[in-house]
Parts: structure tokens; C-alpha cells; sequence
């Protein structure tokens, strides 16, 4: 771990004020003009390096979470102690506001009051929850997959409950409509996005796996017409080639680059492997790997022992 960080030793008036100033810089990005970029996360070190980059906020991806953490697929099998646990090292490593993947809460309703609520006191700016039915399926599976959706009703009584109990007014909660994705069509999602909107949601991811946006621009067209005023989020995995500022034109605050950074370090670590099983001398690693000092400083090793030292 980092020092120059806190490191879950802070006041508990430190630790507010951490997740306050957190959470009001993702509500004021929300509210400005440009996109609010935000990246997927799968550990903190992760965390670390989309800081470096100036990104705007960090995604606790659940997808990225299971499988890099975990090694499960990405289908509910990760608890709801086991995404907290990742959502709070995260959040240790990075000054950006976090907005943690909640999958769909982890139960029923009284589960997901916990959920929202355990997250809001870890200090997390916000979280987000979809309207899939447990267990859910990772949304970028094809077609062929089964899947069914909360009802509509049942969601936003979720969302209303989280809303009305939280304790820091700046705390985020994002409804997520997986309509779209199930292939219920733009009726079906505009009907659930303006329900969230309406419980109380901050903002509203609209999933989609249309490649064209044609689906999409439909929605915001109908959303435009009816201005509830609620910010959107768009999740561009299968329509990559819009920019964040193209996505933003078309009336998107909010851009999560989901799982790139985890797809980067699958390919990233099969080409070492590849080289070591091949050559079998470590040697062999060298043209895809960093010098080990980078990896030290990424974590603040020189600050830690220098730290280490004065006190001697
Ligand atoms: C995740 O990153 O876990 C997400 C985004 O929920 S997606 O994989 O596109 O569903
Ligand atoms: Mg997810």
C-alpha cells in the first residue's frame, strides 16, 4: 500500500469529509458541460494508474472484480462482502470519486438497503444497481442468453428505499436499465429509466449492445422530450468506436470505459507467460515488462522506507 495515502487509520470526521469531497466532485462533473470519463477498476493498483491518468473516476467493475480477483465468471457468484472488500481497497488507492458495480444489490430489498447503506458508510461516492433478476448474467453475453428483468415496480421501490434512508445527502446512487440488453425495446427502457428517475436515482445507465446507436439515440430522443433532468450513462463496451465527447453530444454525462484496463492485463500477462514457457529464462519476459523500479514507485515504495528510516 501507498503511504501518502489514507490507509483506514483517519478520524471518522476525516473519513467523512474524504467521501464527501469525493462525492460532490462527481455530482459537480454530473452537472458541468463535459463528459464525466470514469474507467473500470479490477484492483487498486488499477485505481492507481487511472489516477496517473487523469480520468475522472474510477468503476469498481463487477465483471473485472469476479474475474480478476476471484477468478468466477461474472454471473452473481461474488458476494456482496467480497465486492465491498474490493470497492473499499480501491477507494484507499485513489483520490477520484468511485462508483462501485452493486450487480443488483445481492438479494431482495432488505438486502439491498444493506447494500447501499454498508457502501455509503465505507465512504464510497456512489453505487450503481441494475434491474436484473439474481442471478443476473454479464450483460455483454450474446443474444442467446435467458434473461429476465426485476419487475420495473420492484426496482424502483429498491431505489426509492435506498434513497429515503441515506445519511450523506452526496452520496450517488445510479439505476441502471439492462431493458435494452434484454430486448425489450426503447418503450420498455424509457418506461424504466424515467420509474428510477422518479424514485430518487442520481443518474441512470442506459445498456445497450446495439452497435449502431440507433437504439440509443431513440431513447434519448424520447428522454429529451420528457426532461426529467436526470443525468445518463452510457457503458460504450459494443458501440467502442463513439468517443467520449461524441457520447456526450448526443446527451451523455457520464462515460465508463467498463473493462478495458482488465482486458489490457489478460493480454498483457498471456504474452509474459507465453515468452516464459517458450524460452524458459526470465529474460525471455523483458520486451512486455516494466523495469521493477516503476513498479516500485507506483506504490510509493522509496517514500515508505525513507519514512521508515527517519523514525530509526
Ligand atoms: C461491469 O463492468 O461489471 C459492468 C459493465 O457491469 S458490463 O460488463 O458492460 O455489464
Ligand atoms: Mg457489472
Amino acid at each position: 500500500m501507498s503511504m501518502d495515502r489514507p490507509a483506514g487509520g483517519e478520524t471518522p470526521g476525516q473519513h467523512a469529509d474524504r467521501a464527501t469531497g469525493k462525492r460532490r466532485r462527481l455530482r459537480s462533473g454530473l452537472e458541468s458541460a463535459g463528459p464525466v470519463v470514469a474507467v473500470g477498476a479490477h484492483d487498486a493498483l488499477t485505481a492507481r494508474l487511472i489516477e496517473q491518468r487523469a480520468f475522472d473516476a474510477v468503476w469498481v467493475s463487477g465483471l473485472g472484480v469476479s474475474t480478476a480477483q476471484l477468478g468466477i465468471p461474472d454471473l452473481n457468484l461474488m458476494t456482496f462482502t467480497e465486492a465491498l472488500e474490493a470497492a473499499v481497497r480501491i477507494d484507499r488507492a485513489t483520490e477520484l470519486p468511485v462508483i462501485a458495480d452493486c450487480d443488483n444489490g445481492y438479494g431482495g430489498l432488505l438486502n439491498v438497503v444493506r447494500t447501499a447503506r454498508e457502501y455509503e458508510l465505507a465512504g464510497i461516492t456512489g453505487i450503481c444497481l441494475e434491474d436484473n433478476i439474481f442471478p443476473k448474467r454479464n450483460s455483454l453475453l450474446g443474444a442467446e442468453v435467458d434473461r429476465e428483468l426485476l419487475p420495473m415496480a420492484e426496482h424502483a421501490r429498491r431505489i426509492a428505499a435506498i434513497k429515503q434512508r441515506q445519511d450523506s445527502p452526496d452520496f450517488v446512487v445510479i439505476g441502471r436499465v439492462e431493458a435494452l440488453i434484454a430486448g425489450l425495446g426503447v418503450d420498455e427502457a424509457i418506461d424504466r429509466a424515467l420509474a428510477y428517475a422518479s424514485a430518487g436515482a442520481d443518474a441512470i445507465v442506459i445498456h445497450s449492445r446495439d452497435k449502431t446507436l440507433a437504439e440509443i439515440d431513440a431513447f434519448l430522443e424520447r428522454w429529451r422530450s420528457v426532461d426529467p433532468g436526470v443525468p445518463l450513462v452510457a457503458i460504450p463496451t459494443l458501440f467502442p468506436t463513439f468517443s467520449a465527447e461524441e457520447l456526450a453530444a448526443r446527451g451523455f454525462s457520464m462515460v465508463i470505459f467498463a473493462n478495458q484496463p482488465l482486458r489490457g492485463a489478460v493480454r498483457a500477462m498471456e504474452q509474459v507467460l507465453d515468452a516464459l514457457r517458450d524460452e524458459r529464462r526470465a529474460a525471455a519476459a523483458n520486451p512486455f515488462v516494466d523495469p521493477v523500479d516503476h513498479v516500485f514507485d507506483l506504490v510509493g515504495t522509496r517514500d515508505a522506507i525513507a519514512l521508515d528510516d527517519a523514525g530509526a
